[in-house]
């Protein structure tokens, strides 16, 4: 029998608890799926999120993979305790709820939508936006999410470029990569998305001296994780009129502290880090796929380079 501990937010809990035994059992695997171990030795695979507060893994020895319902891993990944080899997700809920997002965002910046909605005047001003093939989207991150997030928008026919630490090659997208490349895309970018991971290299990716090159007025959307941009820059850069708008979904601290400079700011829009969500039809899913490999001894999907960080 195989044990499976699941060590994420009890809220959730009763959307998996009948879904993940089902798919189990289909998949042929003897397995258990429990919230309370009767000893961590026990346990062969454990499903993780964050908000969890198991830190310390040392007792689970049998342990054969941490798999985490989270796309983003950077609360876990520099855990010394944590020896076995750790999966994130990736599956199509948490894809489409962030290209719906994304887009979302990027379409109210680019139609200038606020305009119409907050119109206390009653202004009659027939200036029709461009179109959005006159528009640059400069993608920064281009893995699971930001490739999903770069072709729908490329699928409306904005200019999208491509930003990623590798060299990358999307039919349809011009990707770049290095620093030169991030200075090009950024000094092209009319709304900048970043789909980044926090790791020691992206943190404060967006300090000051970049945000600088961003283009008069452009918008950022940051739906990756607060660390990625230097909040005061940001907020220099707005109060400059540098910059036209950011959207942020994510930040340094959750929840976003009530006398934070973002909530209060004309030009900032806060959204309560729910640009996508982990579904479980689909994560379930993902999940006993990667314990199926591990008793097959097969290589695990979506595994983490802890080197990497992401
Ligand atoms: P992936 O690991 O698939 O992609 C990460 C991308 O970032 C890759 O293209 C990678 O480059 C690039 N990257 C990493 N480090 C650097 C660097 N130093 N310089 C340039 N590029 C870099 O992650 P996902 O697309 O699945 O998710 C991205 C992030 O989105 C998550 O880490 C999480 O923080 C956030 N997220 C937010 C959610 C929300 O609700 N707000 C929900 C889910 C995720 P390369 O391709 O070369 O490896
Ligand atoms: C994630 C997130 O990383 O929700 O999955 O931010």
């Amino acid at each position: 029998m195989t044990l499976c501990l699941y060590f994420a937010a009890p809220a959730v809990w009763d959307e998996y608890r009948e879904i993940l035994p089902a798919l189990l059992a289909e998949a042929g695997i003897d397995a258990e799926v429990v919230t309370k171990a009767p000893e961590p030795a026990a346990v062969d695979y454990i499903l993780y999120a964050p908000s969890a507060p198991l830190q310390d893994f040392t007792a689970f020895t049998r342990c054969k993979a941490v798999l985490s319902l989270w796309a983003g891993v950077e609360r876990i990944v520099g855990n010394a305790t944590l020896t076995q080899p750790l999966c994130r997700m990736v599956d199509t809920g948490l894809t489409e709820g962030m290209v719906e997002w994304v887009v979302g965002h990027s379409l109210r910046h680019h139609l200038g939508i606020d305009r119409h909605i907050v119109n206390p005047s009653h202004l009659w001003d027939p200036t029709c936006p461009p179109l959005a093939r006159e528009r640059r989207v400069a993608m920064l991150g281009m893995g699971a999410l930001g490739t999903a997030c770069a072709r729908a928008l490329a699928g409306l026919n904005f200019q999208v470029q491509g930003w990623s630490r590798t060299e990358k090659s999307v039919p349809g997208i011009p990707c770049f990569h290095g620093e030169a490349g991030l200075e090009a895309v950024l000094r092209g970018g009319d709304i900048v998305v970043t789909l980044l991971p926090k790791t020691p290299e992206t943190e404060n990716l967006l300090d000051a001296r970049r945000i600088g090159w961003m283009k008069p007025g452009a918008v950022i959307l940051n739906p990756g994780r607060g660390a990625l941009i230097d909040d005061a820059a940001l907020l220099a850069a707005l109060d400059a009129g540098a910059l036209g708008h950011a959207t942020l979904d994510v930040f340094r601290v959750e929840p976003l502290p009530a006398d934070h400079a973002f909530w209060r700011h004309p030009k900032v829009t806060v959204t309560p880090h729910i640009a996508a969500d982990t579904r479980a039809t689909g994560a379930a899913k993902v999940l006993v796929e990667n314990i199926r490999r591990g008793e097959a001894g097969e290589p695990f999907l979506h595994l983490v380079d802890r080197a990497r960080g992401y």
